[in-house]
């Protein structure tokens, strides 16, 4: 691939946003007022609210307000569109009590959770294009990524049982690559890093029938029995989704998030900024959104080019400046120190900032309608994955073997669209928010001093009650970050440690959450183990696949205490998830034993067989289940109570 690679547009240019325009900008300035306040609790994201409600943009919460009422028989789960025999819909009242192929509410609902789960599960083929880099660096096909940490690619290897005498990074590289690459689609019955659990956890999956295979196998077998005339136990079904997410958890995302840290590095404590205001005036502004850090790494790699700066100069601007978004932004966030414009719900505004020349993304949480916002201003979408085509985007084909030249190719695009910025539209009127992320498992291990027994000393001297993975994204349906946000500060005033990903770091980021200060509004045991620590009461893990770091911290915990994960003082949230992989990530937290608070209720309430099973009925085969709590301070009262069953079953 040269330097001169072009982009190919896909289907013509977006012109739409005049229309939009016409539709929505006919609210009043109290309407304005108040939508604002309702739909965000990001204070730096209330004037872009504002600027588009007033210019008639169109944004997610439009979108989902011109959706409402939803069905009623879609939002219980009740309808199914599987077979060409359908669509049918459960409706009692009209006699409709079973589908054409007999399916009862029950069947119809359990497949259409174990559909979603097993699409949420698929994120981990992310992993599976890292892994595949780490093979070709090992056989000598990829040239643009090097190892960056050596010790972890060796521990690593050794866990697979790798040989590493002799220490040839190349060989090790390929050998482990192609032990991981097996990995997905293992004929084996079990998969490595399962083997990082407790034994107890790990003999609960075998008596349940659900010890994780290869991740592929889970989602075939998923898909299989979703299909008309295969599974029709309703409990048989749900079981299998359990499965499908801890080959997620413990495979697919783990090996995602290590091989992440062996081509980038383990990330370590640094400081950074957060919230819209991270754009720069000045600067050819390009934000880095998606969850991929391939793609993410090597723009930071491009951006840094002394022609491309040259141009940039040449061009008008003072630099370049990077921002993130959404997971890949976690990603740079923790390992670069990249500033972070902001969550799922940012998107959109980010563009209205007018300061934006390029939106350049790979895949997941990426709106399909990015192009008619980019139609109001200046900003190019520029996509990069064959599996995640945008219209009105700017495609580079963008493959491990190319990385550099494209990167480049798109920064430079990025930079040369400077010139078509009109000034007058530039609006960045808020200041960014201090940050301290990086809380890698290695690093916490660093930090208490190197090992988890100071931890485990706090929490069983009740210093520190316990702590909670609180992770997800935004969603409509709650006011964006205020779910994440409130529960977090709620916990963290009960002395309980919150650990963070994807979304909801980030929401916790620009709330002020993420700085040592912070700790100032912690219960006074946990303030004093972070003053103690200089570390912040809401610890940034990382991105979306991280939430395998939450996992092996766990597991860490349980095999320091001999115990498994269900009878440590932990708990799960997801305050304001949506999206499949959510759901896949909730189960895999609750299969491993963790009980987990949702802030958004699945479409299962169509029937109680299926509620009951997974609010009760999993203790009896997991020990553990979910709980749905729309209100933050609700849920934190659900999880404390948890917490402290936990501490006397413990004896603490
Ligand atoms: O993977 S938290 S909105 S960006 S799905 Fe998406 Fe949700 Fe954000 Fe990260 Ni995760």
């Amino acid at each position: 691939m040269s330097e001169e690679q072009k982009p190919v547009l896909i289907r013509e240019k977006m012109e739409v946003c005049e229309l939009d325009r016409v539709r929505l900008s006919l609210m009043n300035p109290q309407l304005i007022e108040q939508k604002k306040e309702e739909r965000t609790f990001d204070a730096a994201a209330k004037p872009y609210l504002e600027l588009t409600m007033k210019d008639g943009i169109e944004t997610v919460w439009d979108r989902f307000e011109m959706q409402q009422p939803p069905c009623k028989h879609c939002e219980t789960g009740l309808s199914c569109s599987r077979c060409a025999m359908g669509p049918c819909r459960i409706i009692p009242e009209r006699n409709r009590v079973r589908g054409v192929c007999g399916a009862d509410a029950d069947l119809i609902v359990a497949r259409n959770l174990l559909d979603m789960c097993a699409t949420g599960a698929a994120h981990s083929d992310h992993g599976r294009e890292i892994v595949l880099t780490l093979y070709g660096i090992g056989k000598g096909t990829v040239k643009d990524y090097v190892v960056s940490d050596r010790e972890k690619l060796i521990r690593i290897a050794g866990e697979f049982g790798v040989d590493t005498k002799g220490g040839n990074e190349k060989k090790i590289a390929a050998a482990l690559g192609s032990a991981m690459l097996e990995e997905y689609g293992s004929v084996k019955d079990s998969i490595q890093f399962a083997k990082r659990a407790p034994s107890s956890t790990q003999e609960i999956w075998a008596k349940a029938g659900i010890s994780p295979r290869g991740i592929d196998r889970e989602v075939v077998d998923s898909m299989h029995r979703v299909h008309m005339g295969v599974g029709a136990d309703y409990q048989n079904i749900l079981l299998q989704g359990l499965r499908t997410s801890l080959s997620d958890g413990w495979g697919g995302s783990m090996m995602a998030t290590e091989i992440s840290d062996v081509l980038f590095g383990t990330p370590v404590p640094n400081e950074s900024l957060v919230n819209l205001g991270v754009v720069k005036k000045d600067h050819v502004n390009i934000s880095l959104h998606g969850h991929n850090p391939m793609l993410s790494e090597m723009v930071v790699k491009a951006a840094k080019d002394p022609g491309i700066l040259a141009l940039a100069k040449k061009v008008g601007a003072k630099g370049i400046n990077l921002v993130g978004l959404c997971c890949t932004g976690n990603e740079l966030l923790m390992r670069k120190g990249i500033p972070n414009a902001g969550n799922h719900f940012n998107q959109e505004l980010l563009i209205a900032t007018g300061a934006l020349e390029a939106m350049v993304v790979d895949y997941q949480c990426i709106f399909p309608s990015l192009p008619r916002t980019a139609s109001c201003y200046h900003t190019h979408i520029i996509s990069t994955s064959h599996k995640s085509k945008i219209p009105g985007s700017y495609y580079f084909g963008f493959e491990p073997e190319n990385a550099y030249a494209t990167a480049k190719a798109i920064v430079k695009m990025a930079v040369e669209n400077f010139q078509n910025r009109n000034p007058d539209r530039v609006f960045i009127p808020v200041e960014p928010v201090k940050v301290t992320t990086g809380f890698s498992v290695e690093a916490i291990r660093a930090a208490l001093g190197g090992t988890f027994k100071p931890l485990i000393d706090q929490i069983a001297s009740g210093s520190i009650r316990g702590a909670v993975g609180i992770v997800g994204c935004n969603n409509p349906k709650v006011k964006h970050d205020y779910g994440h946000v409130t529960l977090g500060k709620e916990l963290i005033r009960r002395d309980i440690l919150c650990v963070e990903t994807g979304c909801a770091a980030i929401a916790s980021g620009k709330a002020g959450l993420l700085q040592p200060s912070a700790s100032a509004l912690a219960g006074p045991g946990l303030k004093s183990v972070c003053e103690s620590l200089g570390i912040p009461p809401v610890l940034h893990m990382g991105s979306c696949v991280d939430c395998s770091r939450i996992l092996h911290l766990a597991a860490e915990l349980g095999n320091a205490l001999n115990v498994g994960i269900h009878k440590l003082p932990l708990a799960g949230a997801a305050p304001e998830w949506y999206s499949q992989k959510a759901v896949s990530i909730g189960s895999y937290f609750v299969a491993s034993g963790v009980f987990t608070v949702l802030g958004v209720m699945p479409k299962i309430a169509g029937s109680p067989p299926v509620v009951s099973l997974l609010t009760e009925g999993l203790k009896g085969a997991v020990n553990a289940s979910f709980a749905v709590e729309p209100d933050p301070l609700k849920a934190a009262d659900l999880i404390a109570d948890h917490i402290e069953r936990k501490r006397t079953e413990l004896g603490i």
